[in-house]
């Protein structure tokens, strides 16, 4: 058996020459995601420890208090992107308002909108955690991004990935020719292919969702989970649930073992949420790429995930992903329930 020692840089170069009007500067932007993603893996992996440590009283080198690690991960995340000259306006989970490139940097013809570092308040107890990009084209007219490069649907994005801090830290992205995962080798410091080409199984027996929410959920959604509990799968076992509360490790788990991951609207209660909690432009988008791209499916119960256009730029959605067979059924019952 051939082991081939393949890098991300490899993978992407060698996947640009059979897109030849795909020029470098993809691959650069992609590595320069990366390099954060190394300083973020750094400062994740010994969490623990910095707690410990009191952290919070060190002064880093650029005279700032050093931050919680979400918000290190986000400065990290702006400032290993924003100078490379290949992107022209960026969002982040953590910034209310769009971030500019610096009038110093050259603006370039991507956008990336990303969360540094979803799940984080799982830090503390050791579950992984993981940071999500999405990366689209720069639609407006003029040097600079706009608002309106940001709020594109999600089918238009060029590429979209995540990075994994787990047992194992791992890269898992696409740029449209299938979904491909690579593991950081610390020892060399290099993420190296170890899934390509991943694929999502067309049906599973697993729903990850926060159960704590069932009675808040609509009758469709509600049916559905009763049904994941009651129906025997093809081996005649019951269906399992895992919920880590990291969407990241949740939906990571789905692609590679198939079933659903659902965070649905809560719609009954006494503070109903019938949007959702996850983040329509740097969470749902991209992973419903990278579902779609694998072969599954991905809704807001109604809508596919990536037609939807959106009007705001923390927008929610409610977010139903992972096998096609599971998908479809929940978004007939959910169809049931609004005949
Ligand atoms: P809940 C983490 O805070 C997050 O944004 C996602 O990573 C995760 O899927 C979800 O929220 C968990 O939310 O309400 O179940 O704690």
């Amino acid at each position: 058996m051939t082991y081939k020692i393949i890098t991300v840089q490899r993978h992407i170069m060698d996947t640009q020459r059979r897109y030849p009007q795909a020029r470098g500067e993809f691959s650069d932007l992609l590595s320069q995601i990366i390099l954060a993603a190394k300083v973020i893996y750094r400062e994740v992996s010994k969490a623990g420890l910095s707690d410990v440590l009191g952290a919070t009283d060190d002064i880093n080198v650029h005279g700032e208090r050093v931050m919680k690690l979400d918000k290190f991960a986000n400065t990290v995340m702006i400032r290993a992107l924003d100078h490379g000259g290949h992107l022209c306006i960026m969002a982040s989970e953590e910034n209310e308002d769009p971030i500019p490139i610096p009038e110093e940097y050259p603006s370039g013809k991507y956008v990336l909108l990303f969360d540094p570092l979803d799940g984080s308040s799982n830090i503390a107890v050791n579950v992984s955690v993981g940071s999500i990009f999405s990366i689209h084209r720069k639609i407006s007219s003029g040097k600079r991004g706009k608002l309106e490069d940001l709020l594109q649907p999600g089918y238009k994005q060029a590429g979209a990935g995540y990075i994994i801090y787990g047992s194992s830290t791992m890269l898992v992205f696409s740029t449209g020719v299938g979904v491909h995962g690579f593991t950081l080798d610390p020892s060399v410091g290099e993420f190296l292919l170890s899934h390509e080409n991943m694929q999502i199984p067309e049906s599973g027996a697993i729903y990850s969702c926060n159960e704590g929410y069932f009675n808040s959920w609509s009758p469709g959604v509600k049916e559905y989970i009763l049904q994941m509990k009651q129906n025997a799968t093809a081996e005649n076992k019951s269906a399992s649930l895992r919920y880590t509360g990291s969407m990241v490790a949740d939906i990571h788990r789905t692609l590679l073992y198939g079933g659903i991951f659902l965070y649905p609207g809560q719609v009954a209660g006494p503070a109903p949420k019938p949007e959702g909690k996850l983040r329509l432009l740097y969470e749902c988008a991209p992973m419903a790429y990278l579902i779609e791209q694998a072969g599954g499916r991905a809704s807001d119960g109604l809508r596919r995930i990536l037609d939807i256009a959106p009007d705001s730029l923390h927008q929610r959605v409610p977010f139903f992903a992972g096998s096609s067979l599971n998908v479809l059924e929940v978004e007939r019952l959910i169809r049931e329930e609004q005949a």
